[in-house]
């Protein structure tokens, strides 16, 4: 494939933008090529600058379940933005928002919109500590919420495991307030809330972990959390960015049957526009301004431009839960694909799924359940991968540490193709070695 226009324009953009992107992940720096730049995207094909088409297997990161420019939304985009696009006032849609949020997600009786879901976990975690009175979260390490000061925090040595900064920038001030414990660990938890419990204000969450590579929650470790939680009078915050209205219309907690406290949500609730949320009981919102003393704002919050593609993107979902059974049936007929693929070529990797998540860890254990296993995974491997997949027409997140989706756009052919591509990636890495 030729590259040379992203090949310049990367160069161009790179004088004028910090690292030539946006957002870090987006430079490629984990499998070391320069990035492609894209001009277009339609159902689950992305086409770059060069005019190179792939299969996308990234869907902007999560947000485009529904594929890339879903008529019924761009139709919702342009008709609202005919009438304007931001008004900061109250309109109905942001209402029909609201509703159409807490008649998806179980746990959710009232929801503040926002513009990012680093937003909403920053809210939602000074929301926690206003409304218990205390200052420490606690989160996971291998879990990321968005780059919020309290939340770039990797874990601390010593028995207390209290955060420091994986940021410069974020203050040993800001560090001593975040607990980091080891992911699908509960033992870990029940120490830290044994020595301390009293003055964690709140457990934040990724119900299934999405930024370490796809790591399941073991049996118990959810269900741990929430009981744990209860007991020591800590909220549990379920940061739903990546696995609201993905893994199910009610996200991960109506998979599980969990029921947190709060929720943070973004991604897919946007349509593809800037949106998050965060929701939950509602005598926790009601502590929040103007009716309440916490105080949380925007600009653009609940713009009717965003609600209206995300509000059209919530109803498609709410109206066809059946898209959710497809999903997973091209998941685990992907998954199950490069299962073969990996057994064939006797390639160290392995693949963990769930829903229309799923990732493939070139690592030589039986399994991946915890941070520690994840960064194990060989990433000069994954560089290589990533590299002949991106030359074979598949479009994928350039790193390990990442989460593939499947969305309502891929057709049976395109997980037969992408299985086909993947075989002959492994068998080229095979013959390299
Ligand atoms: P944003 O601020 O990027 O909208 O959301 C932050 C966030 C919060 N919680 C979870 C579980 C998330 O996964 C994210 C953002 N996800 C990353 C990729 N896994 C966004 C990609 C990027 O940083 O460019």
């Amino acid at each position: 494939m030729n590259h040379q226009n992203s090949i310049q324009e990367f160069e161009r953009a790179r004088k004028t933008i910090p690292g030539g992107v946006n957002s870090p992940v987006r430079a490629y720096k984990s499998v070391g090529i320069p990035p492609v730049l894209i001009d277009h995207a339609k159902g689950a094909r992305i086409f770059d600058i060069d005019g190179n088409e792939y299969i996308d297997f990234v869907s902007s990161w999560g947000p485009l379940i529904l594929g890339h420019a879903r008529e019924e939304i761009v139709e919702a985009i342009k008709k609202t933005a005919e009438k304007g696009t931001s008004f900061g006032a109250p309109t109905v849609i942001e209402t029909q928002m609201a509703e159409r949020i807490i008649e998806m997600m179980p746990s959710v009786e009232s929801v503040r919109m926002v513009n990012s879901g680093t937003e909403a976990t920053m809210s939602a975690l000074r929301l926690a500590r206003a409304f218990t009175g205390r200052e420490l979260v606690l989160k996971f390490v291998g879990n990321y919420h968005g780059h919020a000061d309290s939340f770039l925090i990797n874990a601390g040595s010593g028995a207390m495991t209290f955060g420091v900064p994986n940021s410069p920038g974020v203050t040993k001030a800001t560090a001593k307030n975040t607990l980091a414990a080891p992911y699908n660990d509960l033992q870990a938890v029940e120490d830290l809330f044994a020595k301390t419990g009293d003055k964690i204000a709140a457990i934040i969450v990724e119900p299934v972990a999405g930024n370490m590579g796809l790591v399941l929650p073991q049996k118990g470790f959810l269900e741990g959390l929430r009981e744990i939680t209860r007991k020591y009078g800590a909220l549990l915050i379920f940061d739903e960015v990546i696995t609201g209205f993905r893994l199910s219309r009610g996200g991960a907690q109506a998979l599980f049957g969990i029921d947190p406290d709060l929720t943070t949500m973004g991604k897919i609730i946007g349509g593809g526009l800037p949106v998050g949320a965060y929701g939950g009981k509602r005598e926790i919102m009601e502590t929040l301004a103007p009716d309440g003393p916490v105080y949380q704002a925007g600009t653009l919050s609940g713009n009717p431009l965003a609600m209206a593609a995300g509000l059209t993107a919530l109803n498609i979902l709410n109206d066809n839960p059946q898209i959710y059974s497809h999903l997973e049936q091209k998941a685990i007929k992907l998954a199950d694909g490069f299962r073969k693929n990996i057994a064939d070529t006797g390639t160290k990797a392995l693949v963990n799924q769930i829903g229309s998540m799923l990732t493939l860890f070139f690592n030589d254990g039986q399994q991946v359940t915890s941070y520690d296993e994840a960064v194990a995974s060989d990433t000069k491997k994954f560089a290589e991968y990533f590299s002949l997949s991106l030359e074979n027409g598949i479009y994928l997140a350039p790193s390990q540490f990442e989460t593939g989706f499947v969305s309502d756009a891929h057709t049976d052919a395109d997980i037969d193709y992408a299985i086909k591509a993947n075989r002959e990636a492994l068998i080229k890495m095979k013959e390299r070695e």
